[in-house]
């Protein structure tokens, strides 16, 4: 990634929204939109002058336990000449340093914990395939902060008391299931506390529980969508929300699972270093994420210089959390890249929203010089007639020469006829990403059902380039 800027010549992604039907059943305050409940009418809906006072006054004590509690914060804070007294308005945010992904690493397990021991209820972490784990800490008073949060986007979704809402999350470190099962509670679903996995076992307890509310990876609800339709099952499912989140769901592929499953799908933000799920969830509208201002401040900045962005520019998220007593964070650089929007949004609420996460700086990579993102091959991919929604990526190396393998499934009619048909779909698969990306990828098609399924987070990208 060294010299090449993550945002300089990569397709744009695409962000349509689709309209939502259904009248909903609700029991909270009615936003100003189509019958929109929104779970908490103060936080959500306050004028720009109050929320920026609220965020000043909340900044300003995250500051002072950063720098009175945690080594690590008091010695960078100390290093800008800045304390919680030099935190005036919200133009002194950017004096404050960045965070990272390094920071929780140096500091593991729990060097970052503003709060002694003895008043950590819950931890969970980031499963640390790239590294060490990342460690969440959480207060009672946290762990209620993510109910609250969580509650929002579910009830901003669609989910009323009297849902049966399924978390096929994985419960434990994992902060999804969890995360899910608090916030789901505390609006008054049945929680269906089934975890990541055994897709048979899901199904039946769909049938058997009346599920209505269905919580996982976009990834895993197109596979236990295909599971469904192979049991021959969807007509005795009540299923009508998903609330998908944890990964990268492009338009294209929600669009496909809310065809493919006949519900209505929604996306949330969230990371471990953070809270988890809860940092930021669509309503009904489709039209980016609401972000939980009055918890978290998000700015986006360029990655290379660590710049501000103008809004609506592209950018790499970092995040402030307001709230958090465990694991506060200041200016955390989440790697993922995104742009926000401070237009209104119909259904009444006033917080900025985030658009669908574009890729992160570490997943994009570069080939002839052209900086690729894994979202863009999918968006392209899923729009076109006669593949299938899996696919993965072959990173490998020729010499000095990067290239790329997109290898994708076929639906079986077309795979299962003329062969020169299939050699020209290629074709045409290669040159309509071609045209995308801006460089050409090996394209490989391959039958469906061939490639592997997740439970979990789907891992798209397969770097072959470190064992050449
Ligand atoms: O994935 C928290 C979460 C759980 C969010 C359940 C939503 C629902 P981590 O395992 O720490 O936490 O991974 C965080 O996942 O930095 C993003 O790169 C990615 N991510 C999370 N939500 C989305 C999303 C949870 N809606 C990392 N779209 C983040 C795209 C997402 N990427």
């Amino acid at each position: 990634m060294v010299g090449f800027h993550p945002l300089a010549r990569c397709a744009p992604g695409g962000y349509t929204s689709l309209a939502v039907a259904g009248a909903r059943r609700s029991q909270t305050t009615m936003g100003q939109g189509a019958g929109v409940p929104i779970w908490d009418e103060q936080g959500e809906t306050m004028s720009r002058d109050r929320l920026e006072a609220l965020q000043v006054e909340r900044l300003r004590q995250t500051v002072a336990a950063c720098h009175e509690r945690v080594p690590l914060y008091r010695a960078a804070l100390d290093e800008r000449g800045i304390g919680p007294a030099e935190v005036t308005s919200l133009a002194d945010l950017t004096r404050l340093p960045f965070t990272t992904k390094d920071d929780f690493r140096t500091t593991y397990p729990f060097g970052l914990f503003a709060v002694p021991l003895d008043e950590v209820v819950e931890v969970h972490s980031s499963s640390g395939t790239t590294g060490t784990p990342v460690v969440g800490g959480y207060t009672r008073a946290d762990l209620d902060t993510w109910a609250e949060l969580v509650a929002r986007f579910a009830s901003a979704a669609g989910v009323v008391r009297g849902d049966v809402a399924q978390v096929a999350f994985g419960y434990g470190m994992f902060t999804g299931g969890f995360g899910l099962h608090y916030g789901l509670q505390r609006v008054g679903a049945l929680v269906v506390p089934h975890s990541a996995g055994n897709t048979q076992r899901q199904i039946q307890f769909m049938q058997d529980f009346g599920t209505t509310v269905l919580i996982c990876t976009p990834s895993y609800a197109l596979h236990l969508g295909e599971a469904v339709a192979r049991a021959g099952v969807r007509e005795r499912l009540a299923l009508r929300l998903g609330l998908f989140g944890a990964e990268a769901c492009s338009d294209a592929l929600r669009a496909r699972i809310e065809e493919r499953w006949g519900i209505s799908a929604t996306d949330n933000y969230g990371l471990t270093e953070v809270i988890g799920p809860g940092v930021a969830g669509e309503c009904e509208f489709k039209d980016g994420m609401h972000i939980a201002e009055d918890h978290f401040i998000v700015e986006v900045i360029d990655p290379v210089s660590g710049a501000p962005v103008a809004d609506g520019e592209p950018g790499e998220l970092v995040i402030t959390s307001l709230t958090k007593q465990c694991s506060p964070v200041l200016r955390y650089r989440t790697r993922d890249l995104s742009r926000v929007t401070r237009e209104r949004c119909p259904c009444g609420r006033t917080t900025v929203r985030m658009h669908k996460v574009i890729g992160r700086t570490d997943d994009m990579f570069i080939v002839s010089g052209v900086n690729v993102f894994p979202s863009t091959i999918e968006s392209v991919l899923f729009q076109i007639e006669g593949l299938e929604p899996h696919y993965e990526i072959v990173l490998q190396r020729k010499g000095a020469l990067d290239t790329f393998i997109v290898r994708v499934e076929v639906d079986e009619k077309l795979f299962n006829g003329w062969l020169d048909d299939l050699v020209a779909f290629e074709r045409q698969v290669t040159e309509t990403l071609r045209s995308a990306l801006l460089v050409r990828p090996k394209v490989q098609l391959v039958e469906a059902g061939s490639l592997s399924r997740s439970e979990g987070k789907a891992r798209r990208v397969i770097d072959e380039r470190e064992s050449d």
